[in-house]
């Protein structure tokens, strides 16, 4: 069942012994969400695998107690955070459950006993906004936390909206939280040699199809896809899809430029189309998305990528 901010707060008030679950490889929106709803409504925060770098850096600096792997069964309620797909909950086993999430397609909302789902730049935001239908404070480790989901979430605020930035503002007014402080949390975040590695490997890998003044560029890394996708579309592509084979697994990382948006490009709808072909499952949104298939080629997959991208833009097939 959809709920508003009041219907969310009210149902899980019914609550006790609440378990926050991120998806995996959780970023500083899924830990800042969860943690933030862990503290106004008792619970903890859910961790099914690891976390992102900056993640992790939250944590530490602000010392936020995460339960690493655990078992639904152990708790009264779970919800799931920031997530979209089974998948990225690596499978885990469910219990009754509700979700909160901002991914346009959200597959786990049909199994959720109740769900609130926003079409928004990040979690973070919807959570604010039912802290602020609850009159609950915004204590200063929450908003750090937030406000990091919200800057990293919108790509430093590329994809942000009107509604990111006021919500950011009224975040700051009511925690006394500088800006500026958040900023260097996530500047303290220390470069790992193997994460300049695999950039580097994803670079010199990487396979670029000119369609008109559109460049499209595909490579394949064993990790950091999403890092390596970001980095492509900064150095020149559009569009850029970066490809691991791991475990049987093979999975797609994408990111988009702006101008490839407005001509049409949604990458949450072409993994999410890409993957069914294959029977797997893919999503996300207009400028960052991934998809998930059980064995399958991965240069194969890319292609499929790179031909309904192609389609986006012109209208034709790739040559
Ligand atoms: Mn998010």
């Amino acid at each position: 069942m959809e709920v508003e901010e009041s219907g969310f707060y009210n149902r899980l008030l019914d609550y006790k012994n609440i378990l926050f679950l991120c998806h995996r490889n959780a970023d500083p929106d899924a830990v800042g969400s969860a943690y933030t709803l862990a503290q106004a409504f008792g619970g903890v925060v859910g961790i099914v695998d690891g976390c992102n770098r900056v993640a992790s850096t939250l944590i530490k600096t602000l010392d936020i107690e995460v339960i690493k792997k655990p078992d639904p069964y152990a708790y009264d309620f779970t919800v799931v955070v920031d997530t979209s797909t089974l998948a990225q909950l690596n499978g885990i086993e469910l219990t009754e459950y509700a979700v909160i999430d901002h991914h346009s397609t959200c597959a786990l909302k049909d199994g959720a006993k109740f769900y609130l789902q926003r079409n928004v730049s990040s979690t973070s935001e919807i959570v604010f906004d039912i802290l602020k239908y609850m009159e609950a404070p915004v204590m200063r480790k929450s908003a750090m936390t937030l406000i990091a989901g919200l800057i990293t979430d919108t790509g430093n605020f590329k994809y942000a909206t009107h509604d990111s930035f006021r919500t950011l503002a009224e975040i700051i007014e009511t925690s006394g939280v500088e800006y500026g402080e958040v900023v260097d949390l996530l500047a303290s975040t220390p470069q790992d040699i193997s994460m300049r590695i695999a950039l580097l490997k994803a670079a010199m890998r990487a396979q670029v199809y000119r369609i008109g003044d559109w460049l499209i560029v595909t490579s394949t890394i064993s990790s950091f896809g999403g890092t390596a996708a970001g980095t492509l579309t900064h150095v020149g592509a559009d569009v850029s899809f970066v490809g691991a084979d791991k475990d049987g697994i093979t999975r797609i990382s994408s990111r988009a430029r702006r101008n490839a948006i407005e001509a049409g490009v949604n990458l949450g709808q072409i993994l999410e189309e890409v993957s069914q072909q294959f029977n797997g499952t893919g999503g996300g949104h207009d400028g960052a998305a991934g998809l998930d298939v059980e064995g399958g080629d991965v240069q194969e997959i890319l292609k499929s990528c790179v031909d309904a991208t192609t389609k986006k833009l012109t209208g034709k097939e790739a040559r």
